[in-house]
């Protein structure tokens, strides 16, 4: 395995995908650098990767969020290369199993969903950036879900859930609408 950037490294790669220098990198930024890299996405999944990362709410990445976004990315990349052996698909199996690996717990018909909605010409294969976008998707449902558990904030008194999570969410429509809204 490659050896992790250095700070400086991660530095200049910032500095070169905040054309506008302003410090901080956008959504807009970080789709062009993506693309320069072979790595074609949609403004909204970048917006996507923005939203996981920044941590301040400012709506734009810093350099810390920017190290954050990058470990992330890097990790995603790297399960997946290992699974594609060289190749540059992994199948739906193969991101069963990346996605159990890293602690996730679907039931099957969720896991077809999941498979279906980022595999919209239905090969029944994925790249990386269908595979990046799938990774991105759990990582925000999990924050999101998190979020709205009620036990989430206390500690796991009584309960068996792991971290004081209960497992379970109860939403009203407006805030269904605002939980599915932050997964895409
Ligand atoms: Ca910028
Ligand atoms: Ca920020």
């Amino acid at each position: 395995m490659a050896a992790p950037p250095t700070t400086q490294q991660l530095q200049q790669w910032f500095s070169s995908i905040d054309t506008d220098r302003t410090g901080t990198i956008t959504a807009a930024e970080l789709q062009r650098a993506m693309g320069l890299g072979g790595l074609q996405f949609s403004l909204m999944a970048c917006a996507q990767m923005v939203r996981l990362h920044d941590r301040d709410g400012n709506g734009n990445i810093s350099f810390p969020e920017f190290s954050s976004l990058h470990m992330q990315l890097t990790e995603i990349r790297t399960a997946f290369s290992a699974a594609a052996q060289g190749g540059d698909s992994i199948s739906g199996e193969q991101v069963a199993q990346l996605v159990a690996q890293q602690g996730y717990r679907i039931e099957p018909p969720a896991l077809q969903a999941l498979s279906k909605s980022f595999d919209p010409d239905r090969n029944g294969r994925f790249g990386l950036p269908e595979y990046t976008m799938l990774s991105l998707f759990l990582m925000s449902a999990k924050q999101i879900f998190g979020a709205f558990d009620p036990q989430a904030s206390r500690p796991a008194a009584g309960t068996h859930g792991a971290g004081g999570h209960s497992g379970r969410v109860s939403l009203d429509f407006s805030q269904f609408v605002y939980a599915s809204a932050q997964t895409r």
